[in-house]
């Protein structure tokens, strides 16, 4: 049974037996693989919000690779509204105007993109590619936006860093899959479950994810590659994700057999993320955190936000 917009609170998703289903993305064009979208500097535009662990992923993959002079960026409030909607409030410390097409929601740029958006029920999730030159959305998944920063390096632009060879290719996408259903979208699954069931088996099968990547860590640095490892999407992927557990995801989505900071290698992984040129100016603790807190009444009635934990990856 499929719950009206009221009942799944700030989500537009699905419930399937309590089970929380995300939706897939709908916007899926790719710069660089077809001739009305091409790499050029300055052409296409990043909305974001700081709290979206799905949005960090390409503002860390912008920054890492060096396209801020070639990519722009603007971001939201931190307060998504009750129907999953964003709006820009440049009164709002770290959030910014809709400085491309002047609108005051997000929505409004979905529906500059998609006449009849608005009308069709659907809200509009972070992060968006915006191209300036055919005024319409590119992409508005995160996995295929951070892949396609990439080809960014190939025209030469940034600082010829990738973080998506071609050798390693098949490697970084299998760890990605490995970790998306239990660790990235299990946390939601954890925190929007409708029943015990659908709760208990999310939050077993995250920390079972959890346990496997940090034998998996041990003795290296980075996800994927020999030895020590080598920094790719897989790395960026995962960080986001874990960036916001200790902050957020223990308490608000009831994922608490342990935290990060009990996993030493999953731990020193945060902070060497947290450590690279750059990273640290992209999390931005204070929208992460009053993010989740307020933005989902549905699981936290009063939208208290909890003063701790004293200690994590947001005290690097
Ligand atoms: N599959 C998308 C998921 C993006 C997503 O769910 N973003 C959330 C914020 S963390 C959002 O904008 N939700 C608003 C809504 O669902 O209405 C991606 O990876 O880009």
């Amino acid at each position: 049974m499929k719950p009206t917009d009221e009942q799944a609170g700030a989500w537009t998703e699905a419930f399937d037996s309590g089970k929380f289903v995300r939706k897939s993305s709908e916007f899926r064009d790719h710069i660089g693989k077809n001739e009305l979208f091409t790499i050029e500097s300055g052409r296409y535009h990043l909305y974001v919000s700081d709290a979206c662990p799905w949005a960090h992923r390409t503002l860390i993959t912008r920054t890492l690779l060096g396209l801020e002079d070639h990519i722009t960026v603007d971001t939201v409030d931190w307060r998504m509204n009750t129907n999953g909607s964003w709006s820009f409030n440049p009164e709002e410390e770290g959030a910014t105007a809709d400085t491309v097409n002047g609108e005051t929601s997000l929505e409004g740029i979905y529906n500059r993109a998609f006449t009849g958006w608005n009308e069709s029920g659907r809200i509009g999730t972070v992060p968006v590619l915006w191209d300036r030159n055919h005024n319409t959305i590119v992409n508005n998944e995160s996995r295929e936006i951070v892949r396609m920063f990439d080809s960014f390096t190939d025209a030469g632009m940034g600082n010829g860093i990738s973080l998506c060879p071609p050798e390693l290719r098949d490697e970084i996408d299998a760890m990605i899959d490995s970790n998306y259903e239990s660790v990235n979208n299990g946390v939601y699954k954890s925190g929007f479950a409708r029943t015990q069931v659908a709760y208990d088996e999310a939050v077993t099968a995250l920390f079972a994810r959890l346990d496997e990547l940090e034998v998996h860590l041990k003795g290296r640095e980075w996800l994927i590659g020999g030895g020590l490892g080598q920094l790719t999407e897989a790395d960026v992927c995962l960080f986001t994700t874990l960036a916001r557990f200790d902050l957020v995801y223990v308490v608000h989505f009831k994922c608490n057999l342990r935290r990060i900071i009990d996993y030493p290698n999953l731990q020193a992984f945060v902070e060497r993320m947290i450590d690279l040129p750059g990273v640290k100016d992209t999390c931005n603790w204070h929208h992460i955190k009053a993010h989740y807190f307020w933005s989902h009444q549905n699981i936290n009635t009063f939208r208290i936000i909890p003063l701790g934990p004293l200690e994590g990856a947001h005290t690097r």
